[in-house]
This record gives structure tokens, sequence and C-alpha cells, in this order.
């Protein structure tokens, strides 16, 4: 689902379902997108397609840590020292928070998708700057939904935008071409962010942005000589389903 208001991304969200689960969803995207606290969405685009079973795939999520922080000025610190330590430059991790906290598409806004930026050069690489990469056919995996809750509800934290965020970032840490990701929402009551990496797993910060801005996004670390056109095609249409994260032991 994507929704707009004239050139303002309201909302969007994806999903990967059972014939049997289409109806209900789309009437909860609907219902999401014209209660949206960025604005009553006056465009509203559904695209139901299908994918054959055969082609999913299934994939632990990444594991979860959450560092707590005072304000969104610790948070982008912390945030700065995580990419740090996944091996970015210092210097560019701060070109891309400068570039996600003024606003990435052209017109200063959100934008509906994420930005793509090369970890040498800095440069953004996506096609279309206001439309970004959006990833899809991605959930969680209905085998493990139960183990996931639990293991949510454990750190108090079994809701569906954590659910959602945390699914979107372990499809992105599937492939070797993305080096790390950054990321706070564009909902103006939603301060947490996160940094997200293969290496060091789906790390959230409590307060990334200030309360009332409406300007977030994501951004994901490129390696330099990627096939974009090979990327983007399976951010967008690889189908994964995700289980409970490997414990870890020590
Ligand atoms: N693919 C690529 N980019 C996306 C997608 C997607 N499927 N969905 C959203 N974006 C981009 C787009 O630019 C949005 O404007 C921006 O991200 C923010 O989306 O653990 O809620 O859905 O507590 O507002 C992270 C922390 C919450 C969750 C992120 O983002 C937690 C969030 P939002
Ligand atoms: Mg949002």
């Amino acid at each position: 689902m994507r929704a707009s208001l004239g050139e303002k991304h309201i909302s969007g969200a994806e999903r990967l379902l059972v014939f049997a689960q289409l109806e209900e969803t789309a009437s909860a995207m609907l219902h999401r997108a014209l209660r949206h606290p960025r604005g009553v969405a006056e465009r509203i685009f559904l695209t139901l397609q299908p994918v054959p079973r055969a082609q999913v795939l299934k994939r632990p999520l990444l594991s979860l840590s959450t560092f707590a922080v005072e304000d969104w000025r610790q948070g982008r610190q912390c945030a700065a020292e995580l990419l740090e330590q996944i091996g970015l430059r210092s210097s560019l991790v701060q070109r891309a928070i400068s570039l996600l906290a003024a606003g990435p598409s052209p017109c200063g806004g959100a934008m509906r998708g994420a930005m793509l930026v090369d970890v040498v050069s800095g440069q953004r690489l996506e096609f279309d700057q206001s439309r970004g990469v959006r990833v899809s056919r991605l959930d969680i995996d209905p085998a493990a939904q139960s183990a996931i809750e639990l293991l949510l509800r454990a750190k108090h934290l079994n809701n569906p935008r954590v659910v959602e965020a945390w699914v979107l970032a372990s499809k992105v840490a599937l492939y070797p071409q993305i080096v790390a990701e950054l990321c706070w929402s564009d909902d103006p009551d939603y301060l947490t962010g996160y940094v997200a990496s293969a290496q060091n797993g789906y790390q959230r910060i409590t307060h990334l942005k200030e309360s009332g801005s409406e300007i977030g996004g994501r951004i994901y670390f490129v390696r330099p000589a990627t096939d974009l056109v090979e990327l983007i095609d399976r951010l967008q249409l690889e189908p994964v389903l995700f289980g409970a994260p490997i414990p870890e032991y020590y």
C-alpha cells in the first residue's frame, strides 16, 4: 500500500501473505492510510500480486538490541558510533545523518522509499530521488509468529511498528552489497530509529529525532561498483519470510 496527499508521502506498507488473509489485511492498510498522523491520504494505491510459493525464501531475523539515549542529539551520536563500528568513515556518516535530517526528497520532505548511498563516494545512487527504493515482498513466517511475539513481549516491544521495521531491516541485510542501514521514522510521534547490518544486527536507538518532526527516512549504504539494477530488483521483488533470530551462545 502507498498513500499520498498531493506530493506528500503519507504512509506505505508491504506484506507477504496467503490468499485467505488478503481482504482483512487490505482493509487494515486502508484504515492506516486514512488515519495517519502525517495527514489524511487523498490517493491510495493497493497493489496485490501473486508470488509462487516455491520462490519464497526463509531466513532468520537479525538479532535485536536497544540503545537507550536521553534525546536525539545523543541518539545521533550513538548512531554515528554504531555506523563507524561497521566500518563507515566518520565524514560519510555525518553527511548521511545531515541528508536524512534535511529531508531527502527534492521538495525537502520524506521520500516514499529508501536512499542508496555509495559508501566510498558518498553519492546518492537511487534513480528517482523522491521515490527512492521500496523494499517489498517480506513478512514474518506464520510458523514463527508466536515465537517472535513471545520474544518481543519479553522486551515490551510487541507492536506492529517494531515488527515491520525489524523484518524490513532483516531483508535489506541479506544483500552483501549493502553494508549498513540508518533509519528513523517520518511519523511525527515516533522517535525511535535504528542502525542495522548483517554484521551487528538490528540496533534500535530510542531517540533519533525531535518530537513533531515529519522528516525521516532510510539510507542503505551500498558498496562501490554494485550492480544497482540487480540489487534494486531483489530488494523490491525477492520474496522472503522471516523466522526467529538465531540465538547467540557465548
Ligand atoms: N522500503 C524502503 N524504504 C521504506 C520502506 C520500504 N518498504 N518503508 C518505509 N521506507 C522509508 C520511507 O522513506 C519512509 O518515509 C521512511 O522509511 C520511514 O518509514 O524498532 O516507522 O514506516 O522501534 O515511518 C523504526 C524503529 C521505525 C522501530 C521506522 O519508519 C522500532 C518507521 P516509517
Ligand atoms: Mg511513516
